[in-house]
This record gives structure tokens, C-alpha cells and sequence, in this order.
């Protein structure tokens, strides 16, 4: 590929937005990601693991409505920035992962069997860190922005530490299986959601060192892994079936099972 390309992308509808190539890359691996989770799981009866399925199958499928809106510049907006004119800011990112990423989350809350509470607090402490990176984005001076960035980049610690403490340990107790799926799925969490605020910082929200084409691209890149290569490794686990070895002793249910 000639450097110019890999530097902006390709202006794919002609309006002087380099950035569409990786905005319709990414809309084709969404759909691509959401068919094949539907076509995996269209046979699947085990009551769990429909649920995972379910939850799974959303998430791409809410993130290539969001890419398709951004391709056609749907969700893009100009923001006045004291010292920096006037940047692009795609916010129907953040849309998509006000949704995707509390999905994201309750399947990691589902594996541990976590109570409502945490789910609860888990998915609050998420969607504060969704707001306010949207609100930084939407600041017109730079310390507004870093001051917004911080609050989300704290609030995203917080779900992390949550994850990689309460999360797991109560996921250690449901056997080995859900165990290595877990850990796996937070590790694949823990480097990917700590690049996007590396990435907004870096980027041309931030300090402006990284391009939009670049931006663009990276962040699909992260979406696509965090998405579709997260569903990828769950659903293709054990973890995600119901507990069948070992039923709970309840009335009625030994004359069901005949
Ligand atoms: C599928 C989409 C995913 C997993 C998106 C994750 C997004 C984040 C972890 C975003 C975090 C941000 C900060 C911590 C600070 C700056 C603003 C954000 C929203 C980029």
C-alpha cells in the first residue's frame, strides 16, 4: 500500500474525509463479526449460553451501526478548541460504547456470577467513563479536555481494578473452566481498554501528535479486537454452558429430566 494511504486512508465517498477507509473496513468486520456469532450460536439450546450469545451478538452488531453512521458522516461534529481551531470529532463512538462496552462487561459479571450490586456499580463506573471522555471531547479549551480525560481515565481504572480483583476471585470459584476463560478475557481487557485513552491523548482529541486518518484506524483496530475477538474467545468456550454436570437438587426436576 503507498504510504499516503496508510498515513490518511483513502477518501472512499470523494467529501475530503481520508478517514472512510477504516470507518467502512470497520463496518464490514462488525457485520462480519455479528453474522458469524449468529450463525454459531443459531443451534445452540443450552439455556446460559444462549444469554452469553445473545449479549455477544449485540455488541458488534450496535458497533457497525456506529461505523456505517460514521462512514456516511453521520455523528460527526466540529469543536472550536482555544489554540487548535477547529477539530473533527466523531462522537457517535461514544454511543456506540456507552452500549457496547456495559455488554462487554455483563458477560465478564455473568461468568463470575456476581451479585446485581456490583453488576450495578460496575456498569455505573463504565458509563461515567463513557460520558465524560464524551464531554472532554466536546470541551473547547485544553484544560477542560485533559481535566475530562483524567476523570474518565480514573473512572476507567476503577472498572479495571473491579475486574481484576472482586471479578476474578469470584470467577475462581466456579472451576477451572470459567476460571482460564475469564482470565484470559480480562488480559485481552485490560491491554485493550487501557490503548483508548492512549490512544484520545495522543490523538487529535488530545495533543494532536497522531492524525485522524491514523486515529481512525487504530481505534478500529481496538474495536474490531475488543469486540469480535472478545466474542470470538468466549463463545467458543465451555465456560458459557450451563452448570448440566452437577443440577441443583430442586423439586420437579428429576421427573423433567426423564
Ligand atoms: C468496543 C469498545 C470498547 C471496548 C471501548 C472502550 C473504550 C474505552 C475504555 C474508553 C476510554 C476513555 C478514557 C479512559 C479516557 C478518554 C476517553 C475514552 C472514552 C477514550
Amino acid at each position: 500500500m503507498d504510504p499516503t494511504v496508510l498515513q490518511a486512508g483513502y477518501d472512499l465517498l470523494g467529501d475530503g474525509r481520508p478517514e472512510t477507509l477504516w470507518l467502512g473496513i470497520g463496518t464490514i468486520f462488525m457485520l462480519i463479526g455479528t453474522f458469524y456469532f449468529i450463525v454459531k450460536g443459531w443451534g445452540v439450546t443450552d439455556k446460559e449460553a444462549r444469554e452469553y450469545y445473545a449479549i455477544t451478538i449485540l455488541v458488534p452488531g450496535i458497533a457497525s451501526a456506529a461505523y456505517l453512521s460514521m462512514f456516511f458522516g453521520v455523528g460527526l461534529t466540529e469543536v472550536e478548541v482555544v489554540g487548535r481551531g477547529t477539530l473533527d470529532i466523531y462522537y457517535a463512538r461514544y454511543a456506540d460504547w456507552l452500549f457496547t462496552t456495559p455488554l462487554l462487561l455483563l458477560d465478564l459479571a455473568l461468568l463470575a456470577k456476581v451479585d446485581r450490586v456490583s453488576i450495578g456499580t460496575l456498569i455505573g463506573v463504565d458509563a461515567l467513563m463513557i460520558v465524560t471522555g464524551l464531554i472532554g471531547a466536546l470541551s473547547h479549551t485544553p484544560l477542560a479536555r485533559y481535566t475530562w480525560w483524567l476523570f474518565s481515565t480514573i473512572a476507567m481504572i476503577v472498572v479495571l481494578y473491579f475486574l481484576a480483583t472482586s471479578l476474578r476471585s469470584a470467577a475462581k470459584e466456579r472451576g477451572p473452566e470459567v476460571e482460564s476463560t475469564f482470565n484470559t478475557l480480562t488480559a485481552l481487557v485490560l491491554v485493550l481498554w487501557t490503548a483508548y485513552p492512549i490512544l484520545w491523548i495522543v490523538g487529535t482529541e488530545g495533543a494532536g501528535v497522531v492524525g485522524l486518518g491514523v486515529e481512525t484506524l487504530l481505534f478500529m483496530v481496538l474495536d474490531v479486537t475488543a469486540k469480535v475477538g472478545f466474542g470470538f474467545v468466549l463463545l467458543r468456550s465451555r465456560a458459557i454452558l450451563g452448570d448440566t454436570e452437577a443440577p441443583e437438587p430442586s423439586a420437579g426436576e428429576a421427573s423433567a429430566a426423564d
